[in-house]
């Protein structure tokens, strides 16, 4: 028994201030053509895949970074995306920045069937970073500024003959974002992420972000029996450097793919969905050795409280 669904990892090189969208959206049809031609049935693209990593910078007034966001998906600029992939007949999965009429702010991944009908739109759930400006810092996260956490949590959906989730760079860390969608029986996560590779708080991690990207994608696809494609920005934008090594990992947690550039990279793998089933019917068989009862933390509190 074998369910296939070939992906691709558009993995993006920097994308500056003042590349316009239309450059940007060129950039994402080379990727797409070249994805329909190795046999995809799903590209994905990263975080913010439409804009430079706006976060890195603070303004006083925000609207002033209105023009960083999207207002509606798809729209002018993007329609050529949609048409050229309907026509392909290929799915793709973009993230952006969305500015929702009641005026929100979201960090959102859109996952478009090969007919090019929207399946789901996901807000990232865990904001990283700071709220306010930080003006000792060489450059700024301010994505807790820039973004609202998403209240929906983690959903899993049927598309591409199979069962999918979608998670934002950060998420990508928490066990529990797999976990939530692994208790929905999802057989691919899509993961977008910038990550730039110094780490203001403790650069000691700088030398490690490589390590911390794949252990976690990594052990999050196998504790859970899925595939995980992580998909990077990468590269010296604006001045920050950023984590390229966009992977595709099977439900074994091996890595099948992995980008050796930081630049605009197209990697594939051919995905049988029920290899998920070896892992989730035998050692991760939720049903049968899971302890719900004993994990009552998880959910019942936020931070550590230490015994006496
Ligand atoms: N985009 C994003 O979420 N980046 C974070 C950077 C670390 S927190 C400053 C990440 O988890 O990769």
């Amino acid at each position: 028994m074998s369910r296939i669904v070939t992906v691709g990892a558009a993995q993006l090189g920097p994308i500056n201030r003042e590349h316009s969208r239309a450059e940007v959206v060129e950039r994402l049809l080379v990727l797409l053509r070249q994805a329909a031609q190795q046999g995809c049935d799903l590209v994905v693209f990263p975080e913010l895949a439409l804009t430079t990593f706006f976060p890195r910078w603070f303004v006083q007034d925000i609207s002033e970074y209105d023009h960083y966001y999207e207002r509606s998906m798809p729209n002018a600029a993007t329609q050529p995306l949609f048409d050229e992939a309907k026509r392909l007949g290929i799915g793709f999965c973009l993230g952006y920045a969305l500015l929702a009429e009641d005026g929100k702010r979201w960090n959102v991944q859109t996952l478009v069937d090969k007919d090019g009908s929207i399946v789901a739109t996901f807000k990232k759930v865990h904001i990283p970073g700071h709220e306010h400006h930080e003006p000792d810092r060489p450059f700024q996260h301010a994505e807790r500024y820039y973004f609202e956490p998403s209240p929906d949590g983690f959903g899993v959906w049927r598309a591409f003959g199979g069962l999918f989730g979608m998670m934002i760079c950060n998420d990508r860390r928490w066990p529990e974002s797999y976990r939530e969608m692994g208790l929905q029986g999802v057989e691919m996560i899509l993961c977008g992420y910038n990550t730039p590779i110094h780490y203001v708080p403790d650069p000691s991690q700088d030398i490690l972000q490589g390590f911390h990207n794949s252990l976690v994608m990594q052990s999050g696809a196998y504790q859970n029996g899925t595939w995980v494609v992580g998909v990077a920005k990468g590269g010296v934008e604006e001045g920050v450097d950023s984590l390229g090594q966009s992977v595709i990992v099977a439900p074994s947690g091996q890595i099948v793919a992995q980008a050796f550039t930081t630049d605009d990279e197209l990697i594939v793998a051919r995905c049988d969905l029920d290899w998920c089933y070896r892992y989730k019917n035998t050692l991760f068989d939720f049903n049968r050795y899971r302890r719900p009862e004993v994990y009552q933390r998880i959910t019942g509190q936020r931070g550590a409280v230490l015994p006496d």
